[in-house]
């Protein structure tokens, strides 16, 4: 018998709708929840997302869903993930994932687009007024890569790439636009084969760590000047280890803060325009500085004017983080060292580890005096009974309401500069603040996501009513997603902050405050929310508060309370050029 070559018989190879592979895709990658907003671009990934055990949290404004995102970020260590749909939806969320991105936070940002077939036509809601099918090119500045997928094909890979990137090295967001017909093509069932490769971050070679731990043991006043990356690594005690091991004084920017214990002997505090006068003196007169997972920002660092908080030199700089771009670039740097912070810090914890180091005098007795000499300056407030109330008294009610490993998130205003001045934070991660874009309208929504992130414990957020006004709509997001979170508003019927700003230069309030008929307009946010189902309390007098805080906490729905406050503005030791540049007309 004659025997033939058998033939190969081809078949089709098994396919599936992308949408439905790429939501497998997500779970496989462990995404627990994707923040959105629907649009005619992306139902077919809502069906998809309907059939998986991926949580999705639908908000009434794309903005609310990248702040939540981040929120979720930071408190999960995983990236977030964004919905959207195009045009307006990818707008909306814009100014959340810029936020995210000038805070170094892992997110990806899904986004339909139009369908491709109709490129070069200008079809419903595209940006084309220079190119067709523009949309992805808005996100450029602010996101660490933006693709555009032209052939489902490329989908899975670009997704991979876009994960990769998002949480490698400096963490921050990647826009992934698919045109909405490449959601609902076929494509192998194996199409998503590839998952981001797991990345060992950079260490601290062993000779590096032992020249820095030599430099700090050696010197007269060292310091060291931890930022938000020694949080973002969760690196608080080996940071605690090596301050103890050499006797040097800690100090922190805006993100570092939390990054030891508040009654740590050894914590400055925090520098700069809204810092403390011992962390800036320390900073401003230290001879060797390690500063760590910090671009040494221009608040924090009060516009580099070295009358204030870092002069460098004659202070001899080492400048440790993840991003090579960050060093050099704002004071002169004597070692820059690519590191992951966490790693960095075990590093040099290990070397210091029973060094001999120059006796450091009293350092923990003057830290001492020289906290307490400024909490004394305003200790009266505290405990002020005046209504409407202090914000120093808002503080001192809430620190006492909230567990230890409950969060504060704030927004911008005196909430974010009290808090990071005054408030106690004690467990690392609880202290959660928008600070390279410092958005208004970002703690009331961000908190939605820090809950999603840890849902048994407490989330407030701290905001003033021009922040909590931007959207107040969040209220609705909780009460559908079943978020417990609390909102506590400090009203002064003003963006505060700024009325103060344009009061001292310019001896008006125009345009900063909140009026009607020439009197203060307060809007009843706390009715407001009742309207949505929610818990709401309007606060009637300062020994009101504790109690309406505790039963916000232990409601068991989403509350607001809202609390009328002086507009008194948050003490600044340091310096901002900005108050140098104002001047005055006829
Ligand atoms: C989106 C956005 N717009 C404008 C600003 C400028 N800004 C900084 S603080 C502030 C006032 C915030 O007012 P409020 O939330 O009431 O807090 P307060 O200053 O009164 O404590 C404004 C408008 C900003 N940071 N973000």
């Amino acid at each position: 018998m004659t025997a033939f070559p058998q033939r190969e018989i081809r078949r089709a190879p098994e396919t599936r709708i992308s949408s439905y592979l790429l939501v497998e895709y997500l779970e496989r990658l462990g995404v627990e929840v994707i923040f959105g907003l629907c649009g005619h671009t992306n139902i077919a990934v809502l069906d998809a997302l309907s059939k998986s055990r991926i949580r999705f949290i639908t908000s009434r404004h794309e903005q609310i869903s990248a702040h939540s995102a981040d929120g979720y970020a930071r408190v999960s260590g995983r990236p977030g993930v964004v919905l959207s749909h195009l045009g307006p939806g990818l707008t909306n969320a814009a100014t959340g994932v810029a936020n995210a991105a000038l805070d170094s936070i892992p997110m990806v940002v899904i986004a339909g687009d139009i369908p491709s077939h109709y490129y070069g036509r200008h079809p419903h809601q595209e940006f084309n007024l220079h190119q067709d099918a523009d949309q992805s090119q808005i996100y450029r500045p602010f996101c660490k890569r933006v693709y555009r997928v032209d052939r489902a094909g490329d989908l899975p890979r670009v997704m991979e790439r876009a994960f990769h990137l998002a949480t490698s090295g400096r963490p921050g967001p990647v826009l992934v636009d698919v045109p909405m017909d490449l959601f609902s093509a076929d494509l192998p069932v194996d199409a998503f084969h590839q998952v981001p490769a797991e990345i060992a971050p950079p260490a601290l070679d062993p000779a590096t760590a032992e020249r820095i731990v030599q430099m700090l043991a050696d010197a007269h006043r060292p310091l060291i000047y931890a930022g938000g990356g020694v949080l973002s690594a969760r690196g608080s005690q080996e940071l605690a280890a090596l301050a103890e091991a050499l006797e040097v004084p800690v100090a922190h920017s805006l993100m570092g803060k939390g990054c030891l214990h508040e009654e740590h002997p050894l914590l400055l505090g925090m520098t700069g325009f809204w810092g403390t006068p011992i962390a800036n003196e320390k900073c401003r007169t230290a001879d060797v500085i390690l500063a760590i997972g910090t671009r040494l920002a221009e608040a924090s660092s009060s516009s580099w004017d070295p009358r204030f908080t870092f002069a460098a030199p004659p202070t001899r700089l080492i400048h440790v983080d993840a991003d090579l771009a960050e060093i050099g670039r704002n004071l002169p740097t004597e070692l820059g060292v690519v590191a992951d912070a966490k790693l960095a810090l075990a590093a040099l914890a290990g070397a210091a580890r029973g060094r001999a180091h120059r006796d450091r005098g009293r350092i923990r007795e003057e830290i001492r005096r020289g906290r307490r000499a400024f909490a004394e300056e305003w200790a009266h407030q505290w405990t002020s009974d005046q209504f409407p109330l202090r914000p120093e008294r808002i503080l001192n009610e809430l620190r006492k309401a909230v567990p230890e490993d409950g969060f504060v998130v704030t927004d911008v205003g005196w909430n974010k500069n009290g808090v990071a001045q005054q408030f106690s934070i004690t467990v690392p991660g609880t202290f959660i603040t928008p600070s390279g874009l410092a958005t208004m309208g970002f703690g009331a929504a961000a908190v939605l996501g820090v809950k999603v992130a840890a849902p048994t414990r407490a989330a407030v957020a701290l905001v003033g009513d021009g922040g909590f006004g931007a959207n107040p709509n969040v209220v609705a997001t909780a009460m559908e997603a079943g978020l417990n979170v609390v909102w506590v508003i400090m009203d002064n019927a003003a963006f505060g902050t700024i009325a103060g700003l344009e009061n001292m230069h310019y001896g008006t309030t125009f345009g900063c405050v909140f009026e009607r008929n020439g009197k203060p307009y307060r809007v009843d946010f706390a009715a407001m929310a009742r309207a949505w189902g929610a818990h709401g309390v309007m606060v009637e007098s300062a020994a009101d508060l504790g109690p309406a805080l505790r039963e916000a906490l232990a409601s068991d729905r989403p509350a607001v309370v809202q609390v009328p406050m002086e507009n008194a503005p948050t003490p600044t030791p340091g310096y901002w050029n900005i108050n140098d540049i104002y001047r005055k007309g006829d």
